[in-house]
Formats: C-alpha cells, sequence, structure tokens
C-alpha cells in the first residue's frame, strides 16, 4: 500500500514536471506558429543574374542577345531545378508578322500534386517609345527592370530549391515567359488596337493554352514585373485583387510580418494587363502580379525608366531584389 503511494505520487510528480506550462496571460502565444526554415535570400546574387542578362544586350525577340540568353536561362535553370522544358510556340505579332518564341520551364518536385507556379518575362522591349529624348525612341531596352528583375530572384530562387530542398507535396514550376513586351510602339496603338486581341504576353496567353503538363493545374501563381527598382510601390494590383485577393492577402500579410510594410501597401493599385491575365483567364490560376506602380511618374503609372533607355542595370536596387525573394522564400517554405 505504502510503495503504491510512493510511485502515484511520484508519477503525478513527474506529470507536474513534463506538462507544458499553463497560463494565462494573453502576451504568450499558447499555439506558436509552426516554425521551418527558411533559406536566407542572397540580393547580390539575384542582382548578379540581372546583370548577367542585360550584358547580352536588349534581349529582343529576332536578335543574337535574346537567342543567347536563352541559352543560358536554360543552363542556369538546368543546373537547379529536376526538369527544364523549353516550349518553342508559334505567336503572331501586333502587326500580322509571325514569330517564333520561347517560353523557358523549369520545374521542381514534378511528382508533388499541390504546385505554385512563380513566373516572370525574359524578353525586352524592342523600342523606348517612352523615352524622354525622341531620339532613342525606337531603339531596344535593356529591360533590366522590366523583365530582367523578376526572372533574376526567379533563379536566385531556383538556387535555394536546389540548396534546400522543398518539402516533399510541395512543387514549383518557374516560368520565364517570352514575347511579354512586343506590343505595339506607343505612337502606333491606336492603329493596331484590337479589341478581341491582347497584342502582349504572347508567351503567357501561348502557354495559359498549352501549359507544359497536359492538364496541369497549380493552386497559385505569382507574377513578378519590375521588381528591381528603388524605393517601390506596390500596392495590390487590381485584376490580382479581382482574381486572386487570397493570395495577394497571403503574400502581402507575409511582407508585412517581415517588416515591409512601407512598401508593400495594402492599397488597391490601378490595373495591369500583364502575363498574370492569360494564368487567370485562361488557365484558371489565381494568379498575382507583384509590379511596381508609380502614379506620380512622368508615364503615371511606372517607375520613370519605364520603356526608356534609363530601364538599364545603374537603376537596379539590390535591396529591393531582396526584400521581394525574401517574401517569396517565406511564402514558400511555410506553404
Ligand atoms: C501595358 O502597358 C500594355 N502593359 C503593362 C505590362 C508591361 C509592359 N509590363 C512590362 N511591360
Ligand atoms: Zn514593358
Amino acid at each position: 500500500m505504502k510503495n503504491h503511494l510512493i510511485i502515484i505520487a511520484a508519477a503525478l510528480l513527474l506529470a507536474a514536471c513534463t506538462g507544458k506550462p499553463k497560463t494565462n496571460d494573453p502576451n504568450v502565444n499558447p499555439t506558436p506558429k509552426k516554425t521551418v526554415t527558411v533559406p536566407q535570400f542572397n540580393a547580390d546574387s539575384a542582382y548578379q543574374y540581372v546583370a548577367q542578362q542585360t550584358q547580352y544586350g536588349p534581349r529582343v525577340p529576332l536578335t543574337e542577345p535574346h537567342a543567347q540568353c536563352a541559352e543560358w536561362l536554360t543552363a542556369k535553370l538546368g543546373d537547379y531545378a529536376d526538369t527544364v522544358i523549353v516550349q518553342d510556340f508559334r505567336s503572331r505579332l501586333y502587326d500580322g508578322r509571325g514569330i517564333d518564341g520561347q517560353n523557358i520551364i523549369g520545374v521542381f518536385n514534378p511528382e508533388a500534386k499541390k504546385r505554385i507556379v512563380l513566373c516572370a518575362h525574359w524578353d525586352s522591349r524592342p523600342f523606348a517609345d517612352h523615352d524622354p529624348d525622341e531620339a532613342n525612341t525606337h531603339t531596344p531596352i535593356d529591360g533590366a527592370n522590366d523583365g530582367a528583375s523578376g526572372v533574376g530572384i526567379l533563379l536566385e530562387c531556383a538556387r535555394q530549391f536546389k540548396a534546400m530542398p522543398l518539402r516533399e507535396g510541395l512543387g514549383i514550376d518557374i516560368v520565364f515567359f517570352d514575347l511579354e513586351d512586343y506590343g505595339p510602339h506607343q505612337e502606333e496603338t491606336l492603329q493596331y488596337y484590337d479589341e478581341e486581341v491582347n497584342h502582349w504576353a504572347l508567351g503567357s496567353q501561348y502557354w495559359a493554352k498549352h501549359p507544359h503538363v497536359y492538364g496541369y493545374k497549380a493552386y497559385y501563381g505569382i507574377l513578378l514585373d519590375m521588381v528591381g527598382g528603388a524605393n517601390p510601390n506596390f500596392p495590390k494590383e487590381y485584376y490580382s485583387q479581382g482574381y486572386a485577393a487570397w493570395v495577394s492577402n497571403k503574400v502581402w500579410h507575409r511582407a508585412h510580418d517581415l517588416g515591409y510594410r512601407p512598401y508593400f501597401s495594402n492599397e488597391l493599385g490601378t490595373l495591369i494587363s500583364d502575363d498574370h491575365l492569360p494564368l487567370n483567364q485562361t488557365a484558371g490560376i489565381p494568379t498575382i502580379d507583384i509590379i511596381d506602380l508609380q502614379p506620380e511618374s512622368s508615364n503615371k503609372c511606372f517607375p520613370d525608366v519605364w520603356h526608356t533607355l534609363n530601364d538599364n542595370i545603374e537603376h537596379i536596387d539590390r535591396s529591393t531584389l531582396g526584400m521581394v525573394g525574401d517574401v517569396l522564400l517565406h511564402v514558400i517554405y511555410e506553404e
């Protein structure tokens, strides 16, 4: 009998010592967020990836820099992804010319059912039609911000996915769209206007109709466009909020937790026709566009360098690349 009491007393004592501390203190969170390790996004590495793209020269379809950059992007994704697919497609420019394009796709965890698509466009605009100097308005641009910045961030993400593999069950597809920025020259927009046809975003229009995997479905998508300028302003773009509010809200919440509230504003941004539209409207993938919107700029919409010769590596800010990359890695590894 005495022995039994000792054993019971010992058992109670043990239970009291190993049990979770109970508290009514509202400042103590009783169910802490499950913590996962998120790799450190390297902004210098992303910057180098942006610089490399611009070093080929403007990546205008049918030119040598475009072909060289395609080869480099394919090799780079090949270093990091499980599978790389170069999707050759034929499309039609605003003036009726047929044109070949290439979407370049890196697949991570191909067997995972739950998938997220991350995308950016890799071509650059054939004319600086918003350049303040009239003499430049038919010269192709480097597109360091308009195109290369998003691609650079996603290449650095790819490098991280290889270094710290994603959990089993989560798959990522990185898609670099071609022919986003070959819309008509500013002076010819009315001449070529056709309410039935979108002359921009040709690569994403093709991919949305013919994804790299038959019957492809993704949980959601994130498009990056002009994510490398200093002092960016990322409100919630209008179509993104219309088609995929829960995705914007999730991403913006994470950005705020990380201390980036001054740049990721909760305001509703203007509507932008970009590569996310075909994903939402044709592929049925809820997709947001993280895009720097500057209603006070010279063009009243995008950063001042937009579609000018000043959209070059000198106007790329490492800390913006780092901030956007940091948000993306947190969203993905915590998924
Ligand atoms: C138009 O201005 C038609 N679309 C904005 C999408 C874009 C252009 N993104 C980069 N360049
Ligand atoms: Zn553009």
